[in-house]
């Protein structure tokens, strides 16, 4: 016997629903959406995490009462409160269903265990995006978070695209050292040093290091 496992249900409030931004995507660059992908039509919520991403889309019901079915009530949901994190292994009191991206970023150019260059000068490029309240700033560190730099910030295409950034670097000592990338938004939210925790692992948004040498 196959297990079996409830249908997909996913809610969004009725406001957000009808703002504009949820729509239904039945083709991605000129192509059907790939079976894998939510082929014939998905569900996309921009700024929201993929679990609202209904794909192979069949029924959209409205309903006057808050959803509670198990996707909803049960799965994917976080600490009800500012960091949506609590102490490890411990018990959420409250928890509310998971929803918008927080902000983040990545160096792209450069991977752990590369080696780069003594004194010359190195452009370290990366991304950073959130949920649609819009990047202002992105910093990097090249010695392990003891000093930080703006990085520039590339073309603004849109509250839910990535946004590119660079910084061009200069390394003055050899051995091992950690690059690291943090972006803020414009509500002030930024990425924390250390990863907060939740039972679900969700929202990981912790700076990211990548351990590289100097040679
Ligand atoms: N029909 C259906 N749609 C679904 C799911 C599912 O189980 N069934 N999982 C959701 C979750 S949890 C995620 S993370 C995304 C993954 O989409 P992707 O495979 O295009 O990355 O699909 C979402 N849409
Ligand atoms: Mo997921």
């Amino acid at each position: 016997v196959l297990p079996s496992t409830p249908e997909f249900i996913k809610a969004l409030d009725i406001s957000h629903a009808m703002d504009g931004e949820p729509m239904i995507a039945w083709s991605m660059n000129g192509a059907d959406l790939p079976f894998l992908n939510g082929y014939p039509i998905r569900l996309v919520v921009p700024g929201y995490f993929g679990t609202y991403w209904i794909k192979h889309l069949s029924e959209i019901e409205v309903v006057d009462h808050t959803y509670d079915g198990f996707f909803m009530a049960k799965g994917y949901r976080v600490p009800d409160n500012d960091c949506f994190c609590i102490a490890p292994g411990t018990t959420a009191a409250q928890t509310q269903p998971i929803s918008r991206l927080p902000v983040r970023s990545f160096i792209t150019s450069v991977k752990q265990g590369d080696v780069l260059p003594l004194n010359k000068s190195v452009v370290l490029k990366g991304i950073a995006f959130d949920g649609g309240v819009g990047v202002n700033k992105v910093e990097v560190s090249i010695d392990g978070g003891k000093h930080w730099r703006e990085a520039r910030l590339g073309q603004d295409l849109g509250r839910f695209s990535f946004r590119e950034w660079t910084l061009p670097i200069t390394f003055h000592s050899k051995g091992a050292t950690a690059l690291m990338v943090r972006a803020s938004n414009s509500a002030g939210e930024t990425q924390p040093l250390r990863a907060d925790w939740n039972p679900g692992g969700y929202r990981r948004h912790v700076v990211e290091t990548s351990h590289v040498t100097v040679a």
